[in-house]
């Protein structure tokens, strides 16, 4: 980055240390920088290439524009014409063109040549070409295949169709993906209450917004954060129910400091009022839901939990409960938005309860697919690899049994998704059977839930090939690592899913050429396919398709354009209006209504309407804290914790704990501690914080590495993974959650000195 370039981040970087809502931090100035930011004039040098592109730092993936001189980027902003950006950029986005020109990143094709493998072992890497390393790969896994089944090749990657179509082609049932962590709960609950996940709110309407531990603003995702605060200056009343002092609740009309995992008291207590007071919008409830038809098995479940019930439980007194329900459901438009990792995310045993409280909410004030409420996705319908090259019929996998329990399970099983907190277990116990080998691709170990654990039973396996861009610890316990290129140095495109008005699709283009000898995960896959099930990736003619040949084609159809003219263009839009309930007309003309009686859930033995369920863990005299993770707004999971812009900011996590926790514990601001769960244990720094409850340790997540190949982000704070126990198909089974949740914060821990 240039030194004019990097010194603006660094301004902009300091003010963004504060959305952390750590250490007192002047939120009011934050959220003004944000509403003004068009205004600040960014310096400019005179001749510079311009592309449109797209962030690839977070799923957002704001559309930007990247100027460039000498093929070197020297400036980046976001582009205005993009529905998810705004022409705004946060600091993890700007502080993203570093990567390509990170000391460390991944260069070359790498070849472990000490077999022994584990943490602080050094692989001995040599570099090999292309050929060796993709030959290797390829070998290795076939005759792993042949040796001991398809089963016993196991794949750990974020989506990709290219990923999908190998593990497909060999016929392996095991797949565990990124959103296997992160939007289980929301994804399978949604799914069989509305029909499908919605992503975004229409909050510039909203007037009055109730979050549940929702805290997107304070994570700076742009394209919510820009809406929520249109709906917040607008004003919109905004109720932040949170253990934890963040952005979100410095901007609160009212800030409720819940016992955490017992949301979903709350919740049913709402529904509670809401039915008994007969305050729900009548008309919206009997067209849209099916609401008349279960009506007294509804009212007769919701009448045992009154305020004074969750009371107890919750810590909120009951006449706060009761007077938010009645506000709730007579402010409207009122809105309580989800996201991924909030409370009815995959966080604790009673989430995906949580989740269904919350449409429950949400539709008894009508405010699903209506104005100032949540929005169904207006998305673009791009044909798929099988449908631009349909493959030949995939060889059934010998065993439908996967690796992670996921066959149990039949409606995870349904939306595609899977489990990942029973990988570890599972395979030291070869339960049903023995992993034998591993594909990772862009996913790291350390996000696993006792990721040590994990580390162990990778180990066990005769070869693990890994495509990342920076060596991650998932590169650490690779035999062959493949460099992918970097998100400024491939092609794609991004559809604007957290924006509901109308269709937009933005554009990833090489800004500049590859560097090293990195290749894009299309082509990686496509080769390894070639050497592995040539058949599979060829195209009718009998020549081999390529990744660039399934995006142009891609595009083409589904807008009518050539990539080169997205890429000219930056977006692709179809302006419309919002047209409300045009989805539920549609859905109710089709026979299907919201279900707020769980019709599905009890087809499948599950229960059909949220009753009450404690968390899993919960305080003891050895572990007498709650353990709260969130994540900066300046990192983006473990992946930029190795950024030095970033890491200027925002240096290492530590452990949050009230003054007078602190106080009672001899531990001072600072100090180092052991915080410690029945998983295991970490050392970290204490920061003594006033806005945490006193029985709350609250960790920030994406620290910790232990790769030495990771010259920034190595051994810096701790991993809160450590602290997370991992499960096996039977706990999951033992707690009927049809969404297979790793429950990664119900999770309870001591600390004390080091
Ligand atoms: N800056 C930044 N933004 C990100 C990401 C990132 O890494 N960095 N990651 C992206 C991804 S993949 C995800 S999954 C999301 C995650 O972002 P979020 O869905 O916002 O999840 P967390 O960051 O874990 O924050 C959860 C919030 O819930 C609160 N909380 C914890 N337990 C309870 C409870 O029992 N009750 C209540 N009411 N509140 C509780 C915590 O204090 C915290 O404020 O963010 C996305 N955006
Ligand atoms: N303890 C704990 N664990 C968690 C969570 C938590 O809060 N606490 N949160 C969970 C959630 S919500 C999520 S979404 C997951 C996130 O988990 P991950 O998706 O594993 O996220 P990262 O830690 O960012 O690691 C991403 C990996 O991809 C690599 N990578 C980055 N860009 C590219 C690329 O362009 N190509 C390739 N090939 N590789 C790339 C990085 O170097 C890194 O190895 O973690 C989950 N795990
Ligand atoms: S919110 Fe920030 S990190 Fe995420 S895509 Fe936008 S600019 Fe990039
Ligand atoms: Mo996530």
């Amino acid at each position: 980055m240039a030194e004019k370039t990097r010194r603006d981040f660094i301004k902009t970087a300091a003010v963004s240390t504060a959305f952390l809502g750590l250490f007192g931090g002047r939120e009011d100035v934050i959220l003004n920088t944000l509403k003004f930011q068009p205004s600040i004039e960014w310096p400019k040098p005179p001749v510079m290439e311009k592309y449109y592109t797209s962030c690839g730092v977070c799923h957002s993936q704001c559309g930007i524009i990247a100027y460039t001189k000498d093929g070197v980027i020297k400036f980046v902003e976001g582009n205005p014409k993009d529905l998810h950006s705004g022409g705004k950029m946060c600091a993890k986005g700007i502080a993203g063109t570093h990567l390509p020109y990170a000391p460390d990143r991944l260069k070359y094709p790498l070849k472990r040549t000490n077999p022994e493998k584990g943490i602080d072992v050094d692989p001995r890497w040599v570099t090999i070409s292309w050929d060796e390393a993709l030959d290797t790969t390829a070998k290795r896994l076939k005759e792993i295949k042949e040796t001991y089944g398809p089963q016993s090749i196991i794949f750990i990657a974020y989506p990709n169709s290219y990923v999908e179509r190998l593990r497909k082609a060999i016929g392996s049932p095991n797949r565990i993906t990124h959103h296997d962590t992160c939007i289980i709960t929301h994804v399978v609950v949604q799914k069989f209450t509305i029909g499908a996940k919605l992503w975004s709110y229409d909050f510039p309407n909203s007037k009055y917004i109730l979050c549940f531990g929702w805290d997107q603003p304070s994570k700076a995702k742009v394209c919510i954060t820009r809406r929520f605060i249109e709906g917040k200056w607008k004003g919109a009343k905004v109720v932040v129910i949170n253990p934890f002092v963040t952005l979100l609740s410095s901007q609160a009309d009212e800030w409720i400091q819940i016992v955490p995992g017992t949301d979903l008291a709350f919740a049913l207590a709402m529904i509670n009022v809401i039915l008994s007071e007969n305050l729900y919008d009548k008309d919206y409830v009997e067209k849209y839901t099916n609401f008349k038809k279960y009506e007294s098995e509804i009212r007769s479940w919701a009448s045992q939990y009154t305020p004074e019930w969750a009371s107890k439980i919750t810590g909120v007194p009951a006449e706060t409960i009761r007077r938010i329900a009645r506000e709730f459901a007579t402010t409207k438009p009122s809105v309580i938005p989800v996201h991924k990792r909030d409370p009815p995310g995959p966080n604790y045993a009673n989430s995906w309860k949580l989740e269904h409280a919350i449409i429950i909410l949400n539709a008894l004030v009508g405010s699903i697919d209506n104005v100032g409420g949540w929005l169904f996705t207006k998305g673009v319908n791009f044909p798929s690899l099988d449908k631009v090259f349909p493959p030949p019929p995939y060889p059934k996998p010998p065993v439908k049994e996967d690796i992670c329990g996921r066959s149990k399970l039949p409606l995870l099983d349904k939306v595609k998704l899977g489990i990942f907190s029973t990988l570890a277990n599972h395979i030291l116990e070869k339960k049903p059977y023995e992993v034998k080998a591993a594909v990772i691709y862009k996913y790291n170990l350390l996000s696993f839930p006792n990721p040590k654990k994990l580390v162990e039973a990778l180990k066990k396996l005769e070869f693990i090939v890994t495509v990342d861009v920076l060596p991650s610890e998932s590169v650490q316990i690779a035999d062959i690592v493949l460099p992918e290129c970097t998100y400024w140095e491939r092609k794609g495109f991004s559809v604007r899913i957290y924006n509901g008005w109308y269709p937009q699709v933005s554009v990833f283009q090489p800004v500049i050429n590859p560097m090293y000898s990195c290749k894009s995960a299309g082509v990686i896959f496509c080769e390894l396919g070639k050497r592995i099930a040539p058949e599979y990736f060829k195209k009718s003619d009998g020549t081999f398709f390529t990744s660039t040949e399934y995006l142009e084609t891609a595009v083409k159809h589904a807008l009518g354009i050539s990539f080169e003219e997205l890429a000219a263009k930056g977006v692709w839009s179809k302006p419309g209006e919002f047209k409300p309930l045009t989805k539920l007309e549609s859905m109710a003309k089709a026979g299907k209504k919201i279900q707020i009686y769980g019709e599905t859930f009890k087809k499948y033995g599950y229960d059909p309407l949220p009753s009450w369920e404690p968390r899993r863990d919960k305080p003891s005299s050895e572990y007498p804290f709650y353990l709260i993770i969130t994540r900066p707004a300046v990192h983006r999971h473990g992946k930029t914790t190795d950024n030095p812009y970033l890491l200027e900011a925002c240096p290492e996590n530590a452990a949050i704990i009230h003054p007078e926790t602190a106080k009672s514990l001899g531990i001072r601001d600072l100090e180092w501690v052991w915080v410690e769960s029945r998983a295991g244990k970490v050392k970290v720094k204490a920061k003594l914080f006033d806005g945490i409850r006193k029985d709350c340790v609250c960790l920030s997540h994406g620290f910790g590495h232990w790769s030495k190949g990771l010259i920034y982000g190595y051994k810096r704070g701790a991993n809160d993974g450590d602290l997370i126990p991992d499960q096996t198909i039977e706990d999951i089974l033992a707690r009927k959650d049809p969404t297979g949740s790793a429950c990664m914060s119900d999770v309870c821990v001591k600390v004390y000195k080091a």
